[in-house]
């Protein structure tokens, strides 16, 4: 029988206040998972665990910024020690910085690699130990239309996410025998706060340009919502998924597979 359950299993979702990582948490929580997040300040951490309790979710939320290894260490220690060890990691907390290139200082470029990119490392880093103690593991990294795509102002954010791609295809060829499977999801354009600027009304009340572009470039010509990306995260989380490993999921509505409307 196919087994899409999380029961028994811990998932540590990062960035799940609110969100992608909140759907995220949320389904795996509705599968049968315990679940735990971090976020970046206390404010943020009791604002996701009243979220979490109004759905009738209990979650343990932890402050812990994912650039900071000590601090990453120090949370992964103090969850295998108060929940389990973690069976599920969703590396979800991200940042983008939109600027055209050039006028982008190299300490802003650092920041978004630092937190994209360098973070899913730290965290992947400091849960497969007890992965492998426990001869099982699925990391499941949040990846981006930008791991295929460029366009304009988004340079720092489109290195980390291919470079996450990356990283995903190397820690699956490097524990892949050990039984850990670590895939990446590609959310198409969803409508959650960190693109709500690219979908705000314009003065004269028309749509944002960028909004009706993404509805023209999107075969479902809708943006996505957190929920849509819940059932391909369950899926990778559980027993179903064993022998998908390496593997970038898009959920994009059909964006990458659309060369676009032709112009009226
Ligand atoms: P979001 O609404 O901005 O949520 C991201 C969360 O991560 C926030 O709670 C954020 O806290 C937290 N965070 C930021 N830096 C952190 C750090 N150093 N340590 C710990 N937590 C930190 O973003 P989202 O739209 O839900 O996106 C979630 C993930 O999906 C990101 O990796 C994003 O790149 C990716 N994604 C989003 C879309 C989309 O269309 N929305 C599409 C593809 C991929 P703050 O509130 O303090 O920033
Ligand atoms: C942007 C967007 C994107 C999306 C997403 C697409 O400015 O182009 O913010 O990068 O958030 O990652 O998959």
């Amino acid at each position: 029988m196919v087994n899409f359950s999380l029961e028994g299993k811990v998932a540590l979702v990062t960035g799940a206040s609110y969100g992608i990582g909140y759907a995220l948490a949320s389904a795996y929580a509705n599968a049968g998972a315990t679940i735990v997040f971090n976020d970046i300040n206390q404010e943020l951490v009791d604002k996701g665990i009243a979220a979490y309790k109004a759905d009738g979710i209990t979650a343990k939320g932890y402050v812990c910024d994912v650039t900071n290894e000590g601090q990453v260490n120090t949370m992964v220690a103090q969850i295998e020690a108060e929940v389990g060890v973690i069976d599920i990691l969703v590396n979800n907390a991200g940042i983008i910085k939109r600027m055209p290139m050039h006028e982008m200082s190299a300490a802003e470029f650092r920041q978004v690699i630092d937190i994209d990119l360098n973070g899913p490392f730290i965290v992947a880093k400091a849960v497969i130990p007890g992965m492998l103690k426990k001869g099982a593991g699925k990391i499941i990294n949040i990846c981006s239309m930008m791991s295929e795509l460029g366009r304009e102002t988004v340079s720092a954010y489109a290195a980390a996410k291919g470079g996450l791609k990356m990283l995903t295809k190397n820690i699956a060829s490097e524990y892949g025998e050990f039984n850990i499977q670590c895939n990446g999801i590609g959310p198409g354009y969803i409508a959650t706060p960190q693109t709500a600027p690219l979908r705000e009304t314009q003065a004269d009340g028309s749509r944002h340009p960028f909004d009706s572009f993404i509805i023209a470039k999107t075969p479902a010509a809708r943006w996505g919502t957190p929920e849509d990306l819940a059932g391909p995260a369950v899926f990778l989380a559980s027993e179903a998924s064993n022998f998908v490993n390496g593997h970038i999921l898009y959920v994009d509505g059909g964006i990458l597979a659309y060369i676009g409307k032709q112009p009226k």
